[in-house]
């Protein structure tokens, strides 16, 4: 066991540093769209079934694996899942299956935070020109600035490295005068920007058309419409849980890596998801789509990915005060974004701390240079291919940051709930002020989470196929062949990452227990 480890200095920095991880571009950004374009109301039922089977289940299964990785001085995945596997299967297999899920959190922490990071730099891109009026002036429409805005290496590449620059001094300083002291402060700001706006949003009236009042915007969410079901809509539904939650990335474990071995789990836990979907469902949901509606109707609210960059700063060129609500908006999303990519930033962090023994203020450098090179594709594509399709972060996108966080919660359910079995039960209800009773440990976490995560995973594979991802040149860019090297080289990337992150922590977890795994038994 390891004393050296660093720990929260407070609950309520632990709790806001917790929340932080979790409410992100997704909370913001994602969730407003995803509801949107999977039919309003329609999405809202399959959302809310998936965050009660698997969503709080899940966070409830990984601050129990990090507390209990922490206590042997573990902070990333591989280790703590072989840790809980160990106890119902032979070691070999049990650092088999720490090293998939150790894999797994190492491709999302570098891979999906290396085109989070560009976001963040946008958002802060976004705010600045917000401020400085730069997309008040009509003759472009905003679908044409955005355009602009990727395409323009100065804009991408300036904004992009002084996030990633404010990250590395972050996480460079450590858990407590790091992490915990950045979410002190943004996290209040961040409530506060999105209480205002929600306000804004719900007060504005029917300005453009008596039909589209900001109230019908809000009734267009939250009017269940138990007839437009459908799987599709089902598997986005879940999709957006995992995400939302920062669940199947490895980095609420991480966080939970710097907890007291007797610290509370269960309370914690259900603590960080009413944050996080506070700031969702109450304050995302009410903060774009009625301001959207009111605006742009029905049609406006539809437009996908568009809606944070493209469909806002539309209803900002029109609203009084806009280029005030403009910043806000954008500067709101920065503090989300930053907040949730320490998170990633830190886990990596650990891992060089951990498994190569390098120092923390080198290795957030070495870090930052990890995310110069792999993010560097993200941004040259739109300005090398003169489009703005973004085709390599959508492949990335749609395996790491979407499919494999399903995989990834599966295994950690199946490594707690049936290998380990009761003493994960018994570890998770240590210290706690709440108990999680037998009766839903048995029903949730043993049945219904895995098998219903299990049947998502079935669907959004066929899903999958039918969209054409597993062609050799996906439907998505058969259209635009200019993008098809950029495809093909995500997928590289992403195997390859993959790879090393598995062999990476297999040796991490050999080094380690490397008697066990010769004697293939536990000593
Ligand atoms: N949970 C955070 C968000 O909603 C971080 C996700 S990291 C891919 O944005």
């Amino acid at each position: 066991m390891s004393s050296s480890r660093e720990n929260w200095g407070s609950k309520i920095g632990l709790i806001l540093a917790m929340a932080g991880n979790a409410i992100g571009l997704g909370n913001f950004w994602r969730f407003p769209y995803q509801a949107a374009s999977n039919g309003g109301g329609a999405f809202m039922i399959p959302y809310f079934a998936a965050l009660i089977i698997i969503g709080i289940p899940v966070m409830l299964i990984e601050w129990n694996l990090g507390r209990y990785g922490g206590k042997y001085g573990h902070g990333t995945l591989g280790p703590m899942v072989y840790l809980q596997a160990r106890e119902g299967t032979k070691p070999k297999n049990a650092a088999i299956i720490g090293a998939i899920a150790g894999a797994i959190a190492f491709g999302v922490t570098l891979l999906v935070n290396s085109y989070y990071n560009h976001i963040i730099g946008w958002t802060l891109g976004y705010g600045f020109l917000s401020i400085t009026g730069g997309y008040m002036d009509t003759a472009k429409s905003t679908g044409e600035v955005f355009v602009n805005y990727v395409q323009n290496p100065t804009m991408v590449f300036t904004f992009w490295i002084i996030a990633l620059t404010g990250l590395a001094f972050a996480v460079m300083r450590g858990v407590q005068k790091g992490i915990e002291a950045w979410a002190k402060l943004m996290m209040p700001v961040l409530y506060t920007f999105g209480i205002l706006l929600a306000i804004r949003s719900l007060t504005i009236g029917s300005p453009v058309n008596p039909d589209w009042s900001s109230l019908k915007g809000l009734n267009y969410i939250w009017n269940p419409d138990f007839t437009s079901f459908s799987w599709k809509s089902a598997i986005a539904a879940a999709g957006q849980v995992f995400f939302t939650l920062s669940i199947g990335m490895g980095i609420i474990c991480n966080y939970a890596s710097y907890l007291k071995p007797d610290d509370d789990v269960v309370v914690s836990s259900l603590a960080t998801v009413s944050l996080n979907e506070f700031a969702e469902v109450i304050l995302g949901g009410t903060a774009v789509i009625p301001i959207a509606y009111a605006f742009m109707g029905p049609d406006g609210v539809g437009q996908g990915v568009g809606l944070a960059f493209i469909a806002l700063p539309n209803v900002f060129r029109t609203m009084a005060g806009g280029q005030i609500f403009g910043s806000l908006w954008f500067l709101l999303l920065f503090f989300a974004g930053f907040t949730s990519a320490i998170a990633m930033y830190n886990y990596l962090v650990a891992l060089m701390e951990e498994d190569l023994g390098v120092q923390r203020s080198k290795a957030a450098w070495y870090v930052f240079f990890g995310y110069i090179i792999v993010g560097l594709p993200v941004g040259l594509e739109p300005i090398l291919t003169k489009t703005a399709d973004l085709a390599y972060l959508t492949e990335v996108d749609n395996w790491v940051g979407v499919y494999l966080l399903v995989v990834l919660g599966v295994i950690e359910v199946i490594a707690a709930a049936w290998l380990m079995g009761h003493k994960a039960l018994e570890e998770m209800n240590k210290g706690g002020i709440w108990q999680i009773p037998e009766w839903f440990f048995n029903i949730f976490h043993r049945f219904l989470t895995p098998v219903v995560a299990i049947t998502l995973l079935f669907f959004s594979t066929l899903d999958y196929i039918k969209a054409g991802y597993f062609k050799a040149i996906p439907d998505f860019v058969a259209k635009t062949p200019v993008l098809i090297p950029w495809v093909n080289a995500a997928r590289i990337v992403v195997v390859g990452v993959l790879l090393f992150g598995f062999v990476q922590s297999y040796k991490s977890i050999s080094n380690k227990y490397g008697k066990e795994l010769d004697e293939n038994k536990v000593s």
